[in-house]
C-alpha cells in the first residue's frame, strides 16, 4: 500500500514538472493556454466551433483535443476553421502535460495567439492535472443539474470562469440559475459565471468578451493577419 502512495506521488510530481516547462513554452510565445473542461456533452466542442467563427478574424487560434477515441469533436473544430491536434486517450479520463506537450510540436508557437486545450470530458480528474494553462474554464450545461458545485468542488475551486451553457433549456429542465450561483458562491465567491447557449448565440458574446480580455491581460500583441502555422513534418 505504501509503495502506491509513493508512485501516485510520482506521477503528479513529473507532471507539475513538465507543466512548468509548458507554461515557460507558452510564455516564451506570447500565447495564452485555455484549459476546458466539463461533463461529456456539456458543449465545450460546441463552444470551441462558435470561438473559431467569432474571433478566427481576431485571433490566431489552434485546438489540442482530448478525447477517449474518434476524431469526432477534431473534426468539428478543423471545420469551423481552428487547426486542431487530437489526443486519443484510449481509457485515459484526463490529459496529462507531456501529452500536451508532444501535440504542441505539431504548431509554430511563434504563430499563434491562442491555444485552447479540450479536455476528456469529466469533472473529476482533469482538475488534477496541471497543463501549465494561464485559464481554467469549466463549462456546466443546465441538463445537468444545478448542483454540480458542490458535487465537483475541486473543478470548480480551480477554475477562473464557469460557462454555463444550454441556457435556452432552463425551462425544459427544473435547473435554477439561483441555486447554481448559490452552489457556486460556496465553492468559490466571485468566480465569473457567464450564462449563454450555443445554440441560439445568447450570452456568447460575454465568452467572446472573457477570451479577448484574458489575452488582452498577457499584454503582448495579438499577431492576427496570417493562419496559424504548423510545423513542418519531421523528416524520416
Ligand atoms: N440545446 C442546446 N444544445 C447544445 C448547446 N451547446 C451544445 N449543444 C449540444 O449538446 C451536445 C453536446 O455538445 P458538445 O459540444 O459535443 O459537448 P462536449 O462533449 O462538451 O464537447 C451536441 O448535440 C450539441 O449540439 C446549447 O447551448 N443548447
Ligand atoms: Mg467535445
Amino acid at each position: 500500500m505504501a509503495k502506491r502512495i509513493r508512485l501516485d506521488k510520482s506521477i503528479v510530481t513529473e507532471n507539475d514538472r513538465l507543466a512548468a516547462v509548458l507554461a515557460h513554452r507558452y510564455d516564451d510565445a506570447g500565447i495564452l493556454a485555455v484549459n476546458l473542461m466539463s461533463s461529456p456533452g456539456s458543449g465545450k466542442t460546441t463552444l470551441l466551433e462558435e470561438t473559431a467563427r467569432a474571433l478566427g478574424g481576431r485571433f490566431r487560434m489552434a485546438c489540442i483535443e482530448g478525447d477517449l477515441a474518434t476524431d469526432h469533436d477534431a473534426r468539428r473544430i478543423e471545420r469551423a476553421g481552428m487547426p486542431c491536434q487530437l489526443i486519443n486517450t484510449g481509457g485515459g479520463c484526463h490529459l496529462n502535460a507531456g501529452q500536451v506537450g508532444q501535440a504542441l510540436d505539431a504548431y509554430r508557437l511563434e504563430d499563434l495567439d491562442i491555444v485552447f486545450i479540450e479536455n476528456v470530458g469529466n469533472l473529476v480528474c482533469p482538475a488534477a492535472f496541471d497543463l501549465g494553462e494561464h485559464r481554467r474554464v469549466v463549462v456546466s450545461s443546465t441538463p445537468e443539474g444545478d448542483d454540480k458545485p458542490a458535487k465537483y468542488p475541486v473543478a470548480f475551486r480551480l477554475a477562473d470562469c464557469v460557462v454555463l451553457n444550454k441556457i435556452d433549456l432552463v425551462g425544459a429542465t427544473d435547473f435554477s440559475v439561483e441555486a447554481f450561483r448559490r452552489y457556486l458562491a460556496g465553492i468559490k465567491a466571485d468566480l465569473p459565471v457567464l450564462e449563454l447557449s450555443c445554440k441560439t448565440g445568447e450570452g456568447l458574446a460575454g465568452w467572446f468578451q472573457w477570451v479577448t480580455g484574458a489575452r488582452d491581460a498577457l499584454g503582448r500583441p495579438a499577431r492576427s493577419g496570417t493562419r496559424p502555422g504548423r510545423a513542418a513534418p519531421a523528416k524520416e
